[in-house]
């Protein structure tokens, strides 16, 4: 058995952060994909090991090391000079992590709202109100998130905010990307944060969203850039893109580029 199991999703973005540093780093992993949406992730064998019922959860030698984020700065922490992702400097360190922050602050939760509108929203609307309460009340993190999408999808408000956090997530990428000198987030060295932020805005283009960086071309480069590199493509295996498994996200956007 591998050191390192990986409980993970292959269209969620939390694990691509996750799957993507694992491979930059040549790490060896034994992938388990749990299915979302017939709630593997609640499950109590799966709760025994994360108790927010949320994937990614990596397994390091049967521990448990929880939440994305933290997982990525573990994977330094325990092979800093195998292919390094992060700066040396505590003050660089500092200020990946404050970055890291924003993202997760801003366009990190903004993506889950149009990802639900247009994706996912029809796995919930065939259920009958109980059992859809009963789903809410079993989601240890995402109870509330549930609830105020209800099984009719987010309002327009709600969608009027999730894209203005992803609008002012572009705007700070765009602005890292000029002080950095880029090619990356943080200069030289693709880091951390590029890994962070990847997700969001693969997701944004796979959801015809691309339009948002329509005025900073930067972005759409950085895209194609992080696209070229070698972990990209043993992260985004078929069925990881949402226009791979939900056809109708597909067709518009094949429309779109008619
Ligand atoms: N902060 C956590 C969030 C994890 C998270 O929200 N995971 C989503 C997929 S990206 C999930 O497992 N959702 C399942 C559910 O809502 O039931 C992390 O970064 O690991």
């Amino acid at each position: 058995m591998s050191r390192f199991v990986l409980y993970n999703a292959p269209q969620s973005t939390c694990s691509q952060r996750v799957r993507y540093a694992l491979h930059a780093k040549g790490m060896a992993f034994e992938e388990h994909k749990l299915d979302l949406f017939s709630g593997d992730q609640l499950k109590p064998e799966y709760l025994a090991i994360n108790p927010n019922g949320v994937v990614p959860a990596l397994m390091d030698d049967g521990q448990p090391v929880l939440d994305s984020a933290v997982i990525l700065e573990y994977l330094e922490d325990i092979a800093p000079d195998v292919s390094p992702l992060r700066p040396t400097t505590p003050v660089e360190v500092a200020e990946m992590r404050a970055m890291m922050r924003f993202i997760d602050e801003v366009p990190t939760p903004a993506i889950r709202t149009p990802s639900y509108n247009l994706a996912f929203l029809p796995h919930f609307q065939a259920m009958s109100d109980e059992a859809f309460q009963a789903l809410c009340d079993s989601k240890p993190l995402r109870r509330e998130f549930l609830m105020r999408m209800g099984k009719t999808g987010f309002s327009e408000a709600d969608m009027a905010e999730a894209m203005g956090r992803l609008r002012r997530g572009i705007e700070r990428m765009s602005l890292w990307l000029k002080e950095s000198g880029g090619p990356w987030l943080m200069g030289a060295q693709l880091s951390l944060v590029d890994i962070a932020v990847m997700p969001v805005i693969v997701r944004m283009d796979d959801i015809n969203l691309g339009h948002v960086w329509d005025d900073h071309p930067e972005i759409g480069d950085w895209l194609d850039r992080i696209r070229d590199t070698t972990p990209f493509a043993q992260t985004y295996y078929h069925g990881a893109l949402l226009t791979e498994k939900y056809p109708h996200l597909a067709e518009i956007r094949a429309a779109k580029a008619i």
